[in-house]
């Protein structure tokens, strides 16, 4: 059993060397936008740099003592995220950029071959593009029906129309864990219970989840899981879709080439086995261990804690805002992480943006790649601000200075 070190928010902030860089100005960095992505610990990017200086080789290749380390590295990467998820088995574990392309992949590899004219796949309305654009593309390819649940007011799904939606013609259900414009915590493992009991494949965005909750894929008995790297702690470039293993093997491969065929002559190939079908060329090997060392992290810290610490953020943050006449929460869900979406009357979010960058405090203004969410509260983007477990109530409070200066700057 590995020891976790008490929650310190001290000690945890001196493991990010970013949040001790100051501007020109010479004004110490507020980071606030962590749901775009999260800042990396000294381990992590040490993981990376000792990669490269000590282990640099091509993986599943060579026979030389580098390609073997550099291979070992790889797939103990696969491990650890498989530890991370839950998963059974690392062969659950495909590694691919993130999870824009993990759902890309389910929905070429899955979609494309098995759905057609009559066939519905459903999703939410708080969804990230990326959980949006690649369900049109395959419905145009293969005449099947895009469904979308609605939201409410406070960004809550419709759990009663949900219900209602599903059928036997609902062929995948795909859904947001946590929302990366409103905060909200879906109830997945129930919907994903619901969704299988109608014959559906189900599918899980948990690109804004991993970085707030412990992930157990066999406890939502979901059917793929999708994570970004970036997002949790690790490095851009990398991220791993979890898939149960008959489907993935029932799949063909989503890019063909190099790594991901046991056998190749003009007349016939054979691919090769689960995960490294779906593994096509030269992996990102240095971004895997990067995200194996950023899993080391988040199992090294104490993450009952260091959640506990981003709810009294995430709620003292809200109390905040709410005593700015002008501001209005987009996304008031009850079960919410990490996120303060809001819209400040009289102003742009891009100009809001612009005088907190003036003052150091980092946030994203706009539609944060949800513009169904944006259309559904009748507005064209949001400042978001957005939490991690190294964020304080001091990050917190330099937010409300800085929009009071927007105040005095826009509003007089
Ligand atoms: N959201 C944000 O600022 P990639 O880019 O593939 O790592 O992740 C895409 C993605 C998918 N689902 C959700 C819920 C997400 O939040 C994101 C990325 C960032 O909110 C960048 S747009």
């Amino acid at each position: 059993m590995s020891v976790r070190a008490p929650f310190n928010l001290d000690v945890i902030r001196a493991d990010f060397p970013i949040l001790r860089r100051k501007t020109p100005e010479g004004r110490t960095i507020v980071y606030l936008d962590n749901a775009a992505t999260s800042q990396k610990p000294e381990s992590v990017i040490e993981a990376i740099s000792q990669y490269y200086r000590a282990h640099n080789a091509n993986v599943h290749r060579g026979v030389h003592v580098l390609s073997e380390e550099a291979t070992q590295a790889y797939e103990s990467a696969r491990q650890k995220v498989a530890q991370f998820l839950n998963a059974p088995n690392e062969r659950n574990i495909v590694f691919l950029r993130g999870t824009t392309e993990a759902i890309n992949l389910l929905a070429q590899s899955y979609g494309r071959p098995n759905l057609g004219p009559g066939d519905e796949i459903l999703i939410s309305h708080m969804e990230h593009h990326s959980n949006i654009v690649p369900w049109q593309v395959v419905c145009r390819q293969t005449g099947a029906e895009l469904k979308v649940v609605p939201i409410d007011e406070h960004g809550v799904l419709d759990i009663e129309a949900f219900e209602a939606m599903l059928s036997e013609r609902t062929r995948i259900f795909s859904c947001v864990h946590v929302s990366n414009a409103l905060g909200t915590i879906n109830p997945i493992k129930r919907m994903v219970s619901r969704a299988r009991s109608v014959g559906a494949i189900t599918m899980v965005d948990g690109a804004q989840a991993a970085p707030h909750m412990p992930i157990d894929v066999q406890d939502l008995d979901c059917d793929f899981y999708a994570i970004s790297g970036h997002k949790m702690f690790g490095p851009t470039g990398i991220g791993a879709l979890y898939g149960r293993a008959e489907l993935l093997e029932s799949m063909d491969p989503y890019q063909a080439g190099g790594e991901m065929i046991k056998y190749v002559s003009f007349e016939k190939t054979v691919y090769n086995e689960v995960p490294h079908k779906f593994e096509a060329g030269t992996p990102n090997i240095a971004g895997a261990v990067g995200l194996g060392a950023a899993v080391d992290y988040l199992r090294s810290i104490d993450f009952e804690a260091a959640m506990g610490h981003e709810e009294d953020l995430l709620e003292y943050g809200r109390q905040q805002l709410e005593r700015l006449p002008e501001v209005r929460l987009i996304g008031t869900a009850k079960e919410k992480a990490g996120v303060l979406s809001f819209w400040m009357e009289g102003t742009h979010p891009h100009d809001v943006g612009t005088i907190l960058s003036h003052e150091a405090i980092c946030v994203r203004t706009g539609h944060h790649c949800a513009q169904p969410v944006m259309q559904r509260f009748g507005i064209p983007a949001t400042i978001r601000a957005s939490l991690a477990f190294y964020n304080n109530h001091e990050d917190l409070d330099a937010l409300i200075e800085g929009l009071k200066k927007v105040k005095r700057v826009m509003l007089g």
